[in-house]
């Protein structure tokens, strides 16, 4: 950790403390990277507010506006933790001046947004990587390890569930800082770009391309007061969103999300069946893998016997992904972990030249999937992704 990478974090919110967390802890962790990220300017239009942010972070200055950011010399990372649809111009701005890049999911507002900011950082060439930290809980690299193994075989079924609870109430208002993810046009859709993008972004980790989609969406409730107008407005969201989805693999996939699962606060689950075996994960119990192998092999032949049965994994021992890095085996990690995670992978990414996954071009390839779900929802009708995953 000798050279110093100087980061500009856009924004302030929930994801601008995971984001300026990972920066603080990935070098006691991660010590034979060679970047040291150092934090040098956070910015957002409220000065006020960016300012105590700072204080409390560390960051050494402010901006109140991202284009100052691309003309400083001291600033190597652009870091976009911004509302959706501030994600283009930022993105496309920063690869311009040749800044590296790493967005909040889901990386735009659309599909179209997405491949104009693909191909920037490409024509760039800098290196570039969304958000999607969930590939990060090591329970969920395990899965990913299992199938990459051969343990699942041929996969049958997918079924992906990613419900929260805290929209249920009528007196919810829409947009500003806060509830910018209930006004369409700051957020570009509901669920579908919020939750599925995740589950999206680790079937086809786990699984390979979703090729079609039929999907049927709802907005329970039509009219929330705006907190920018002070008046009631149309609610332009997907409050939930179910779609059935085939793989390029030939399996099927379920897919459901909603922000009005009473109870749930953050069930983000998957189950993968295949021939040989499954493997089952809630976020609510993030420490585990279930996993079903199906039975040994007795004479050349597979058999099941009274001992076969699905395996709780307590994902915490050294040999686990990621979990070498932490405590010892038995102690655990938790959300936060997994944005640390996330950026140890960029910067390793970024220092041996293989690009670290998901870049702008593999979650461009998710916004796809989620803009074919919501013009599905609207036409009632089977379409096709056109995702080309490498
Ligand atoms: C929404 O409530 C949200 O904060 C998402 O925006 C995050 O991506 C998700 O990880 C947790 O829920």
């Amino acid at each position: 950790m000798t050279r110093p990478l100087n980061v500009a974090m856009i924004g302030y919110g929930f994801m601008g403390k995971a984001h300026s967390n990972a920066y603080c802890k990935v070098g006691h962790f991660f010590p034979e990277l060679e970047h040291r990220p150092v934090l040098k300017v956070l910015c957002a239009r409220n000065e006020d507010k960016a300012g105590a942010f700072a204080k409390t972070w560390g960051y050494e200055s402010i901006e109140t506006d991202w284009r100052r950011l691309m003309d400083r010399d001291d600033v190597d990372l652009i870091d976009i933790g911004s509302p959706n649809i501030t994600h283009k111009d930022i993105a496309i701005a920063a690869a311009q001046a040749g800044k590296w890049i790493v967005c909040e999911k889901p990386l735009a507002m659309n599909a179209a947004e997405a491949e104009a900011m693909t191909k920037a950082v490409e024509k760039a060439g800098v290196p570039n990587m969304v958000w999607f930290n969930y590939r990060r809980v090591p329970a969920i690299s395990l899965a990913r390890q299992v199938v990459d193994e051969g343990r699942i075989g041929k996969p049958f079924h997918y079924r992906a569930t990613y419900l929260q609870d805290w929209t249920i109430a009528e007196d919810v208002p829409q947009g500003g800082q806060t509830l910018w993810r209930l006004d369409v046009g700051v957020a570009g859709s509901g669920v579908t770009g919020d939750l599925l993008a995740h589950s999206i972004d680790t079937a086809m980790w786990l699984n390979g391309p979703i090729t079609r989609v039929v999907a049927d969406t709802e907005t329970f409730i039509k009219q929330r007061v705006h907190q920018e107008t002070g008046k009631k407005q149309p609610v332009g969201i997907d409050d939930a969103c179910m779609f059935l989805a085939r793989f390029a693999n030939g399996s099927m996939g379920t897919f459901e999300s909603t922000r009005y699962a009473r109870g749930r606060k953050n069930y983000n689950t998957f189950e993968l069946n295949g021939e040989a075996g499954s493997v089952h994960f809630d976020l609510e119990d993030p420490q585990y893998l279930d996993y079903f192998e199906y039975a040994q092999l007795q004479s050349g032949k597979k058999v099941e016997d009274h001992l076969t049965g699905w395996r709780r994994i307590h994902v915490t021992n050294f040999e686990h992904p990621y979990m070498n890095r932490w405590w010892v085996p038995g102690c655990t990690i938790g959300y936060e972990h997994t944005f640390i995670n996330a950026l140890a992978d960029f910067l390793a990414g970024a220092e041996s030249g293989k690009p670290t996954q998901p870049d702008f071009r593999n979650a461009w390839q998710t916004q796809k999937v989620c803009d074919k779900v919501l013009e599905s929802a609207r036409t009632g009708q089977w379409t096709e992704t056109g995702v080309a995953l490498a």
